[in-house]
């Protein structure tokens, strides 16, 4: 029996699949959920039976509709940020997590839904998907990361524009805009596609991947010095046996079998 009420996990071949699974709220993110998502997602950094994690929603219709406004309606000055913070900081740990993390957005991603899939580190869509965070046409802002995420992925031109009308685009704007990293025609087939996509991100070393989201994090920290911990992590790639499995595989003319350290 699973953990979790709100989450369906499943590991298949190094990659585990975390379904938001309330289909009758449209997978919408309460206080429970955000929990559980934390407690695992902070289980995945250290199981060595993953290598990769998918986010998506059960079910066709939803990735996830936001935040639950039941919860958040009666929410007060203190408590709301306490919500926000907590939010954030779950979200934050799906951005650093040190494995390749892929939002699986099937159908609505919108409010809290749309923070949650631009905390992951590539977006693949199917066709039905819509984005959006509408939180001004309920009186609130994003507040899990979203005003600050958007801005980055898209420019604060585009950002400033999609806040402010909380206007909601489909699956081909959303690829316009690099939103999206891939459009897929059906839900089996963008799990296909990130599935894929982790698969070769797994050919490469461990080590160097999750130094790979260290950095590029980095770029998007203002008091971080990107370029040092660039530096910094290429320096420990070098002291790494993977560093020489790769280099001596090169030269040996065959594939290197990297082991993570
Ligand atoms: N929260 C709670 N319940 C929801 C949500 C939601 N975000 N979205 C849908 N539901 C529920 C509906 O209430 C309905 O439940 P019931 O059957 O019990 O009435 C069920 O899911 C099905 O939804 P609909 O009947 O509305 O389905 P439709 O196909 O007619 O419409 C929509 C689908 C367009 C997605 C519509 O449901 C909708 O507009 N949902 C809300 C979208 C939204 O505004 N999301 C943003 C929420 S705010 C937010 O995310 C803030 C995040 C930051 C918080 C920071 C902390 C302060």
């Amino acid at each position: 029996m699973s953990k979790y009420s709100n989450l369906q996990i499943e590991v298949t071949d190094q990659i585990q699949t975390i379904n938001i699974n309330r289909p009758e709220k449209l997978n919408a993110l309460n206080i429970k959920t955000i929990e559980e998502l934390k407690d695992c997602i902070q289980t995945a950094y250290d199981d060595g039976e993953v290598k990769g994690i998918i986010i998506t929603g059960t079910g066709e219709k939803s990735f996830v509709a936001g935040a639950d406004i039941k919860e958040i309606a009666d929410l007060n000055e203190v408590n709301a940020r306490k919500f926000s913070e907590n939010g954030q900081e779950v979200f934050e740990l799906i951005e650093k997590c040190p494995k390749p993390v892929i939002a699986v957005i099937n159908g609505y991603a919108l409010g809290g839904g749309m923070e949650l899939a631009l905390a992951c580190h590539l977006r693949v869509a199917s066709e039905n998907a819509i984005m959006g965070l509408p939180e001004v046409t309920l009186g609130i802002i994003p507040g899990y990361g979203g005003t600050q995420r958007l801005s980055q992925l898209v420019g604060k031109g585009k950002a400033f524009e999609l806040i402010m009308t909380g206007e909601k685009i489909d699956a081909t704007e959303a690829f316009r805009l690099g939103l999206v990293n891939y459009v897929c025609k059906s839900i089996d087939l963008a799990k296909t596609k990130s599935t894929d996509i982790l698969n070769k991100i797994f050919e490469n070393a461990p080590l160097a991947i999750s130094m790979t989201i260290d950095c590029i994090n980095a770029a998007f920290l203002p008091d971080e010095d990107g370029y040092l911990i660039e530096a910094n992590s290429f320096a420990n790639c070098c002291t790494s046996e993977d560093f020489h499995e790769g280099t001596k595989a090169f030269l040996e003319k065959r594939k290197p079998n990297f082991k993570g350290k």
